[in-house]
């Protein structure tokens, strides 16, 4: 696993089962759980009511959900609808790392899907770059299997919440979801996100206790806490009595209780057939299928993909593509395909239910309803949760403008950010105050750096300011973004973590003891601006060992001023190349960037400062050649430079800084519009 994520696996501290029910919540935390979750003094009791019902883990019953069905439709509707029992659409949602992919995979492997002899690598279907190196699954993808005589389409979803944008996209395809909760952390944040949109969609949910295989694994407590959380989210009785299955995706095995696992996901393939209905469908209405997910192939163009909502689709067919009722063209399907274990399978006609890939229609957009060429009519749109953190996109202006990057105009930077609206709905782009600066709203960092990553591997080059949070004004006042932060930290950092989070006007409202290893679980309600930067300082003060899962709460009134870096940069005084004589005793000022001999530029970040404000350098100072020949040459061992990832510079600049990103480097400088005089 890549750095970006190691934090959130590798480091984290094993919990005891011994403790496993240890909850120890401060006094105070309660009553400021249920102000900021919104919890009503009603749900209160029903949750304690339910709880005494008898739901709790080792009363449940092992197999439910006999009539388990999605928010029924309207008598009207229904009487033309008939459900589909030969298909099931199903999305696997989860926080991030608790283990979809692998979980897919070892699906895929089950239904044979590969060849006996086929070497299959892990995590199949995080099939990008991007995807591989960081080990996390960045984009939904489609795959589908037969289990017995049942197709079962599969949509594996991202879990970082940044990517909640694509998961809200994917559940209009779906009629269940698999919430994946880890056997040992329970729900977290994203669970909670990716729960409460499946439960407003009306979807069934069967809940998979995965990792089950883990040695600290805590199923009673996953199940209680999942259970809880379903409460919590006014989800109905019937849900509430979900089916939970426990799995270990790792090993490609599943039961009905944590000690007796069969050799296979058998019973997890059951309780999808069991649990999850079949997608209920109007087979001989006109033509209805939502464009959920578009994909580019090199000959094919643009792939529209969705679920075909009503009536049949075929190879050849006269269709009207419409983005309202009055908003419609005309266009034919070339081309039609279905999921087939991993991959499209070309078909002549795909039938109402069925989730298909239709290609022909070159201008196709997500969103967009492919219906019925004379009586078709739109669905309705899909509804998105808005950007919050916006980022300041600018050509290259630096020296080395053109040395490295293929694309460098404005131009090319703005048709390549409008592009990406195409199929990144959650992101926006605007055009800024100048013709060469845009300005890209995403739901956060990572969301906007993925983008900025992608677009260096094309070959673009650009340069962006520092990530700001968009805020809104309500009635003449300042609202701004906060999210909840959920901080996992050994007892022996909790001193410096806390201090952290205060200073950035954190307000914590639940802590809990965790295991026996002294780890505690703190939780607060932080403004999305005090996170800026936040991941980096929390790992620093806490020496690796801290985790940090944050998730979006709410607008709330502007929390004050922040300061975030009390550090400044060191930054280069001239343009050359830097030598070792000049970094020695440049060293001496801060930590550096730059190592001897490479080429820096006038106002490039070469280090972090020690102190507040900056300091200009001279990074490229030669030693001054004396005719006196000195026996007492000194030899000086230079620390090695910090490598920042372009991920840690995003992070670390402020207002009038900027990263330089090219296919080749990533550099970090001051904005000359914005230059202050350096000491
Ligand atoms: N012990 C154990 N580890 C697992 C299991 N399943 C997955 N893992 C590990 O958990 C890590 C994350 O697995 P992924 O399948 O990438 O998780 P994911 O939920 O798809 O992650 P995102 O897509 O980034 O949200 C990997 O290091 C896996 O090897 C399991 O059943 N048992
Ligand atoms: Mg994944």
């Amino acid at each position: 696993m890549e750095m970006a994520i190691s934090f959130q696996t590798s480091l984290k501290p094993s919990l005891s089962l011994k403790n496993s029910n240890l909850k120890k919540p401060i006094s105070f935390s309660s009553l400021l759980t249920n102000q900021i979750f919104g919890l009503s003094s009603a749900v209160n009791t029903r949750r304690n009511l339910s709880l005494s019902n008898g739901l709790r883990f080792s009363e449940r019953s092992l197999i439910k959900c006999s009539v388990t069905a999605p928010t029924e439709a309207t008598t009207e509707e229904k009487t033309q609808l008939v459900r589909r029992e030969d298909v099931r659409n199903i999305a696997i949602v989860a926080h991030v790392d608790h283990g979809k992919t692998t979980l897919v995979d070892g699906m895929l492997r089950q239904s044979k899907v590969f060849r006996d002899n086929q070497l299959v690598q892990e995590r199949i279907m995080d099939s990008n770059d991007l995807e591989r190196e960081r080990g996390i699954t960045i984009l939904s993808k489609n795959t589908s299997i037969f289990y017995k005589d049942t197709k079962i389409n599969i949509i594996d979803t991202p879990g970082h919440s940044d990517f909640g944008g694509e998961v809200e996209r994917v559940l209009n395809m779906v009629e269940g979801v698999l919430l994946v909760v880890d056997s040992v952390e329970g729900p977290m944040p994203q669970t909670r996100f990716v729960l409460k949109k499946a439960l407003e969609f009306g979807h069934a949910v069967v809940v998979v206790v995965n990792k089950i295989d883990r040695s600290s694994a805590r199923p009673e407590f996953v199940v209680n806490s999942t259970f809880e959380l379903f409460i919590e989210l006014n989800a109905t009785d019937e849900q509430c009595d979900f089916q939970a299955i426990y799995a270990s995706g790792i090993k490609g095995k599943a039961g009905l209780s944590p000690e007796n696992l069969a050799d296979d996901l058998g019973p997890l393939f059951e309780a999808v057939i069991r649990c999850i209905p079949g997608p209920r469908i109007n087979k001989d209405g006109a033509l209805q299928m939502l464009v959920t997910n578009i994909e580019y192939d090199e000959h094919k163009g643009r792939i529209g993909i969705g679920r075909l909502h009503a009536g049949k689709l075929q190879r050849g067919m006269d269709v009207k593509v419409c983005t309202t009722e009055d908003a419609c063209r005309y266009a034919r399907v070339s081309e039609l395909f279905v999921y087939e274990n991993f991959s499209r399978v070309p078909v002549d006609s795909v039938e109402a239910g069925d989730i298909c890939a239709v290609c022909g229609l070159s201008d196709i957009q997500i969103g967009e309803t492919i219906a019925d060429k004379a009586t078709g009519k739109p669905l309705p749109a899909i509804k998105m949760e808005e950007p919050t953190v916006k980022m300041a996109f600018s050509i290259n202006i630096s020296p080395f403008v053109g040395r490295e990057g293929k694309y460098v105009t404005s131009r090319n930077l703005r048709d390549r950010l409008y592009r990406e609206l195409e199929r990144n709905l959650a992101m926006k782009v605007e055009d800024g105050e100048t013709a060469d600066t845009f300005i890209v709203s995403g739901r956060g960092t990572l969301h906007i750096t993925i983008l900025i990553e992608n677009m260096r591997r094309e070959g673009y080059e650009f340069m962006v300011g520092p990530p700001k949070v968009i805020n809104k004004r309500v009635d003449d006042k300042l609202y701004e973004p906060f999210e909840i932060a959920t901080v996992e930290v050994p007892e022996d950092y909790m001193g410096p973590v806390v201090e952290l989070l205060g200073k950035r006007r954190g307000q914590m409202f639940d802590m809990q003891g965790l295991g026996s290893e002294g780890t505690s679980l703190v939780k607060y309600k932080i403004p999305t601006r005090g996170l800026l930067g936040l991941r980096n300082a929390i790992l620093t003060a806490s020496r690796g060992t801290a985790i940090l899962n944050t998730i979006f709460d709410g607008y709330g009134p502007w929390a004050g001023e922040i300061s975030t870096r009390d550090q400044g940069s060191l930054v280069a005084f001239d343009d050359g190349t830097t030598t070792s004589y000049a970094l020695a005793s440049s060293q001496e000022r801060g930590q550096l960037f730059v190592k001897p001999g490479m080429e820096v530029y006038k106002g490039q970040i070469v280090g972090i400062y020690q102190r507040i404000g900056d300091l200009s350098l001279n990074v490229c100072k030669k030693k001054a050649a004396t005719n006196v020949r000195s026996n007492k040459e000194v030899s000086v061992v230079l620390d090695s430079p910090l490598e920042y990832s372009l991920d840690d510079c995003i992070e670390y600049i402020q207002e009038d800084e900027l990263v330089e990103v090219t296919p080749a480097s990533i550099r970090m400088c001051k904005n000359p519009k914005l230059s202050k005089k350096g000491r």
